[in-house]
């Protein structure tokens, strides 16, 4: 019997490289949703799965039944790649060059823009005093624009990172989607720009985009062109349940 791979997953630029990935990979897969605003990354049966307690975390099974538990959203592209034989090259030097391109969104790229995320958004809690995060945001957004010039000088002669497009792409896709938050625009960023626009008018792109968010109710609810996701990407239950 085939079980559907099972994705953990909350709507963040790290949860969304993977449902872009196996939406562009079209691989058969069911969402296991973990509110992350509501602790569901602390639960027993998650970390077991997934022990440094963050979303994503993904399960499959190999062929003799054994589960194969991944946590990490790099590893996790890489599983995928190599499984479907898509978006990750199967020549040497060019999966080398993909890695050091995922490696670096996920030693660079995501934890500064994460951590810039983070400092933002506490500097606008409305007790807070906006002035003392003003050094971390200077010292994340610097570093943050700096990876964008890293990142727009590649794109400088190729249409996606790698020259194809790949789970290198993915990888930096998500987290560059976030740049107004970040960095207000990317004017300054004009290969950039073109790159997250030509990746953002792909279909599956936007299907991994459009899958099940937190509802204010509590429960879930599906969002953007949710209906064009298969019936098993729904949380179990019903539209509505908690996850
Ligand atoms: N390096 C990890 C980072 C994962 C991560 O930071 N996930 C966040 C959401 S984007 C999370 O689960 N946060 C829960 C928490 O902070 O408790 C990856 O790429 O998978």
């Amino acid at each position: 019997m085939t079980h559907a791979m099972q994705l953990y997953y909350f709507p963040t630029p790290n949860g969304r490289k993977i449902s872009i990935a196996l939406e562009e990979m079209g691989l058969p897969y069911e969402i296991v949703p973990v509110n992350i605003l509501e602790g569901g990354q602390q639960r027993p049966e998650f970390l077991e799965i997934s022990p440094n307690n963050r979303i994503p975390a993904l399960v499959d099974w190999s062929a003799d039944g054994t589960r194969i538990k991944i946590f990490e959203s790099g590893a996790i592209l890489q599983y995928l790649g190599r499984k479907s034989g898509l978006l990750y090259p199967a020549d040497e030097a060019a999966r080398c060059w993909v890695d050091s391109w995922v490696f670096w969104q996920m030693a660079g790229l995501g934890p500064m823009a994460g951590q810039l995320s983070w400092f933002i958004r506490v500097s606008n809690i409305p007790d807070r005093d906006a002035r003392d995060y003003a050094y971390p945001i200077h010292r994340y957004r610097k570093e943050v624009r700096r990876l964008y010039g890293v990142l727009d000088r590649q794109l400088a002669r190729r249409s996606y990172v790698c020259d194809d497009f790949s789970i290198a792409d993915i990888a930096s896709w998500t987290w560059v989607d976030q740049y107004q938050q970040h960095i207000g625009g990317l004017g300054d960023f004009a290969n950039v720009a073109n790159w997250h626009a030509r990746i953002a008018e792909r279909p599956a792109v936007r299907r991994g985009l459009s899958i099940w968010t937190p509802a204010s109710d509590g429960g879930w609810s599906a969002a953007g062109d949710a209906a064009q996701i298969a019936d098993g990407a729904k949380p179990k239950g019903s539209s509505s349940s908690r996850p």
